[in-house]
């Protein structure tokens, strides 16, 4: 059962949203499943499941080719879902609505379809020092063709971002910016405004890795004035294997394409070829039709709880989490303690068990964690760790999932030897 926006308080109740989750009815090693590893991916709610059925029982076919039923039908529900996406990150327009593979193509394709031509030896890049590494190693891998040098805005130990030198960092030489909005590792939630501002005062563009910010608070793109902005389906209720790049019209248009093939062209010749308009231009095959059909429900979703109210819920249980952590002296969480300054992805270490440990004896006890280093190698090495545990929240999470998680750390430190 969902909600409307407007009675949160009522009817925000995540013991019923897990009712709309099959997936979350298993048991795991004779106990309640507790999924806990939701900025890897979240679950999905039996509508996204049904709308998958139904587009391979009802009308499977290749879009924007054929002129029968089924593939007007097809071609209408990749095309709904782009209208919903716009609709969904602030209102932009469906030309400026790129389908990819995920954020990490997102950013791939702006890493080499506007790095290519826009970034030359020279010229700087800036990162921050928490990027994942869809956020790093496109731009490492720009840099080295190019000759262009790369600088990373510094954190402090408590996982904030360090803007004193922002405007030394951001340099004239800047070309982009590329930014997380909030930490899969420390869950910071970053001061984007600042930076997006610092970024066009040096001319410079701006990109937004959302991958972590979209499915968990309410994010509007034009608002924010990002030039581009990378997210997942699967991390917000969606399927796998389909994401967005935002990009704005005027850049996006000015870009040559990504891939090359066929649904991304105008007029082909023997030798030559001409593209097709926005967005078309940059999602050359055929595209993750069933994917979209089924991205749809999964916003729908959303809409109706409401973002804010996703956000408060998050909010809520995160600050649970963090004071009921606390309270266990040889945990260290990483990242901000202020809940109001960061998501729902805590890490963390035990001072006396290791990550990989604790992960198999919370599966033990139905709790889904991560260990490892969350595809945030370099940030783990400045925070003088190699890897780390992590729980993360979404929408079907409650105090009682904290409380389990809380046991179970308790009971892997026994099993351990310790107190
Ligand atoms: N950016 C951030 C901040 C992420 O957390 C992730 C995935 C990505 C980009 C890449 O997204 P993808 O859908 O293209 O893979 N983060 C994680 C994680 O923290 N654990 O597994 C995947």
């Amino acid at each position: 059962m969902i909600t409307s926006r407007s009675t949160y308080r009522q009817g925000f109740d995540p013991v019923s949203i897990k009712a709309d989750f099959p997936i979350l009815n298993r048991e795991i090693n004779g106990r309640r499943l507790v999924y806990l590893d939701n900025a890897a991916t979240t679950q999905k709610p039996i509508t996204v499941i049904e709308a998958t059925r139904r587009f391979y029982t009802r009308y499977n076919a290749n879009v924007h080719r054929g002129l029968h039923t089924l593939a007007e039908e097809a071609t209408a529900a990749l095309e709904a879902a782009r209208r919903e996406v716009a609709a969904f990150i602030g209102g932009v327009k469906t030309e400026e609505v790129i389908f990819t593979r995920g954020a990490t193509e997102s950013i791939n394709l702006v890493a080499y379809a506007w790095g290519q031509h826009n970034v030359k030896a020279g010229d700087r890049i800036v990162l921050t020092q928490m990027e994942h590494h869809a956020n790093l190693v496109p731009w490492i891998a720009l840099a080295k063709r190019t000759g262009a040098e790369l600088a990373y805005i510094p954190i402090d130990d408590n996982g904030y971002l360090v803007l004193d030198r922002l405007s030394e960092i951001i340099s004239s030489k800047t070309k982009i910016v590329a930014v997380t909005h909030m930490s899969n590792v420390l869950g910071t939630i970053n001061p984007i405004e600042t930076i997006i501002e610092a970024a066009h005062a040096r001319r410079a563009l701006a990109l937004i890795d959302a991958a972590q910010s979209m499915p968990h608070m309410p994010v509007d793109v034009r608002s924010l004035g990002a030039d581009f902005v990378a997210f997942s389906a699967h991390k917000m209720l969606g399927p796998t294997g389909i994401g967005v790049l935002y990009g704005k019209e005027s850049i996006l248009a000015d870009m040559e394409p990504f891939n090359y093939g066929g649904e991304m062209i105008g007029e082909v010749t023997y030798d030559h070829a001409d593209w097709a308009s926005l967005p078309w231009k940059f999602e050359a095959g055929t595209p993750n039709i069933a994917g979209a059909a089924a991205f749809t429900p999964a916003l729908d979703y959303l809409e109706k709880l409401g973002m804010d109210n996703v956000r408060r819920h998050e909010h809520e249980l995160t600050e649970y989490a963090i004071e009921r952590l606390s309270l266990l002296d040889s945990i260290r969480i990483l990242g901000p303690l202020n809940a109001d300054h960061r998501g729902g992805a805590i890490s963390f270490v035990d001072k006396d068990v290791h990550p990989h440990d604790l992960s198999q004896i919370l599966d033990q006890h139905g709790v889904a964690i991560r260990a490892g280093h969350h595809c945030a190698q370099p940030l783990h090495r400045r925070l003088g760790l190699v890897s780390s545990a992590r729980a993360s929240f979404y929408v079907y999470n409650t105090r009682g999932d904290v409380d389990q998680l809380v046991y179970a750390l308790k009971e892997a430190r026994g099993y351990f030897g310790h107190e």
